[in-house]
């Protein structure tokens, strides 16, 4: 940017004065720096002026850089041409300070350029976040049709809702967040060795993946971890996409993370079939159809630890998020989650504004979300719902378990989801066709982790 004038105010907030320079380019945006050479964030009050200057800091491309806020002048000439009558000649100041009531009309007009900005977030999105109520299901319930029932409307509604009672302790709950803490608190270099490879078994590092390109200006402000089905290495079926060996951190690094994780991955997938079977009696269909072996029979299933650094606050108005919105790939996810809030979903996605709700974490319970192939098999009757990560600088930990089906398996609408009025809205896909694409949209190319490996590993 090219710099076209610099003036100099002093900011008196009471007990001190401090010298204050402004940077005008463009005669459109401004930068102000402190003395001491801070920038500066925030309304400077000056004798002379109500406000002149704001300066925002903003995370880009994983590196620290600042960000001019941009002014729009026109609304204040008056001002601008006090600072620069003052910076020429300080005689002429006198003649200037007459010129202060019109500025400070011009000023309750537009009270600061921080509250326009505010009014203009406000317009795009309704500050103020309410949390979400979502339906809850007891894995443990005798009665069925209640079940159904329940998560029916929840699958119609929202295509989010809670599993309680499913069979997994709290306690086991709680060694699996503490083991995946241990994981993500070793040096980066220690994680680096671990990078996710081509089958997406490993660590995805902060940034990583990036969700939403239009709304979001970096990756997400989250590291992972991926485990699969373990397939061994000479076994015929590691050729496929989705299968293969994980990658494990090294016994001596974390004790009996392995088996843990196992256990875990294993447990899950139990759960996530029960909650399958609902939901195949929810689409009027036998309550065992997703387990037939196209369907579920060898299902691609996936566990993803993951860690939301702390310090790293969200905020949607400058495209900075935990986890930017998506909506997931397969057929269902549990989701498990430490208690700090920060998942938000928006039940209409086509809405303007979109309307973002919190969902509130559930102690011990899963909370559960649709994903796009169960929208497709159902075609757009179920709801794979957007939802985003964002948050206010407290560290977060989730897991998330993400249920698809079987490579080979073909998604298509399902019988009990179409009739002539209402013919099938996607033509049929190969799971893993499906799958490769949506992680080959979303995820950094692993070329580019080329440097990194390779320090990592001297
Ligand atoms: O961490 C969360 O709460 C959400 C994670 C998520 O949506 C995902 O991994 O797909
Ligand atoms: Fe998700």
């Amino acid at each position: 940017m090219k710099l076209n004038k610099k003036a100099q105010i002093t900011q008196d907030n009471g007990e001190k004065k401090e010298k204050i320079t402004c940077n005008f380019l463009q005669n459109k945006s401004f930068l102000a720096i402190r003395e001491d050479g801070e920038r500066c964030d925030g309304p400077v009050k000056s004798k002379r002026g109500p406000e002149l200057c704001l300066a925002e800091k903003v995370m880009r491309g994983g590196g620290e850089h600042s960000e001019l806020l941009t002014a729009t002048w026109s609304h204040f000439p008056f001002l601008f041409f006090i600072l620069h009558v003052v910076n020429h000649d300080q005689i002429v100041i006198f003649k200037a300070i007459l010129l202060i009531p019109f500025a400070c009309r011009a000023f309750s007009h537009h009270s600061s350029v921080r509250e326009r900005e505010r009014e203009r977030e406000g317009a795009m999105e309704k500050p103020e976040i309410s949390s979400t109520v979502l339906n809850c299901i007891s894995l443990s319930d005798p009665d069925i049709h209640k079940s159904v029932a329940l998560l029916k409307q929840a699958c119609l509604d929202s295509g989010f809702f809670y599993v309680v009672d499913h069979g997994i302790s709290q306690e086991f709950m709680d060694e699996v967040f503490s083991q995946s803490k241990k994981f993500f608190d070793l040096p980066i270099k220690e994680k680096m060795k671990m990078l996710r490879n081509e089958k997406n078994r490993g660590y995805t590092p902060i940034l990583d993946e990036l969700l939403d390109p239009d709304n979001q200006v970096h990756g997400d402000y989250k590291e992972g971890y991926y485990i699969g089905v373990e397939v061994p290495q000479d076994d015929p079926q590691a050729n496929k996409p989705f299968y293969g060996p994980n990658q494990w951190p090294s016994e001596d690094i974390i004790p009996g993370w392995q088996k843990v994780m196992k256990r875990y991955h294993k447990e899950a997938l139990r759960v996530a079939k029960d909650v399958a079977r609902i939901i195949a009696l929810a689409l009027d269909l036998p309550s065992d159809f997703f387990d037939r072996p196209e369907m579920l029979g060898e299902p691609i299933a996936t566990l993803r630890l993951l860690h939301y650094e702390a310090a790293r606050v969200s905020d949607p108005s400058k495209g900075l998020y935990g986890a930017g919105a998506h909506s997931d790939y397969g057929l269902i996810t549990l989701l498990a989650t430490d208690n700090v809030v920060g998942l938000q979903i928006c039940k209409d996605r086509n809405a303007v504004p979109q309307v973002w709700e919190y969902v509130a974490p559930l102690k011990g319970g899963f909370i559960v979300n649709l994903g796009d192939m169960l929208e497709r098999w159902s075609n757009c009757i179920f709801r794979s719902t957007l939802h985003r990560v964002v948050l206010d600088g407290k560290a977060r930990y989730s897991m998330a378990f993400f249920l698809e089906p079987s490579h080979e398996c073909i998604v298509e609408c399902l019988p009990t989801c179409m009739s002539e009025s209402n013919p099938p809205k996607f033509p049929p896909v190969t799971c893993a066709a499906y799958l490769s694409q949506r992680y080959m949209d979303t995820h950094a190319d692993l070329s580019s982790y080329k440097n990194h490996t390779k320090v990592s590993s001297d």
